[in-house]
């Protein structure tokens, strides 16, 4: 895969207004939200549905799940940082996460 470097300030400041409710971590440079879903299923169907395009793009959430929740944290770990796969991915999991019904 090409290189890729950790956003500057400026540039995660604008992409994650576009990204409500995605926070930046405090120990390290990560993005994190947490889903919840009516139940088991419908988490996994989710999880299903992300760990594809994970695969497809080659970029990895880190996640936990507990029945219908799901914490995900997003950070590249070739780049040691946050970058524009993340946002990426994202952007994704919103759309995934819509098209499912949550609680
Ligand atoms: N996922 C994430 N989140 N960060 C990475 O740096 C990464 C990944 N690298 N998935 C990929 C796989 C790399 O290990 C493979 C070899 O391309």
């Amino acid at each position: 895969m090409t290189p890729i470097s950790p956003l500057s300030h400026q540039e995660r400041a604008t992409l994650l207004a576009d990204l409500p409710g995605w926070a930046q971590l405090m120990d390290r440079d990560a993005i994190h939200k947490r889903f919840s879903f009516a139940d088991f299923n419908a988490a996994f169907a989710f999880m299903t549905r992300v760990a594809i395009q994970a695969e497809k793009s080659d970029h990895h959430p880190e996640w936990f799940n507990v029945y219908n929740r799901v914490d995900i944290t997003l950070s590249t770990h070739d780049a040691n940082g946050l970058t524009r796969r993340d946002i990426d991915l994202a952007h994704f999991i919103e759309r995934a996460a819509a098209s499912l019904r949550q609680e």
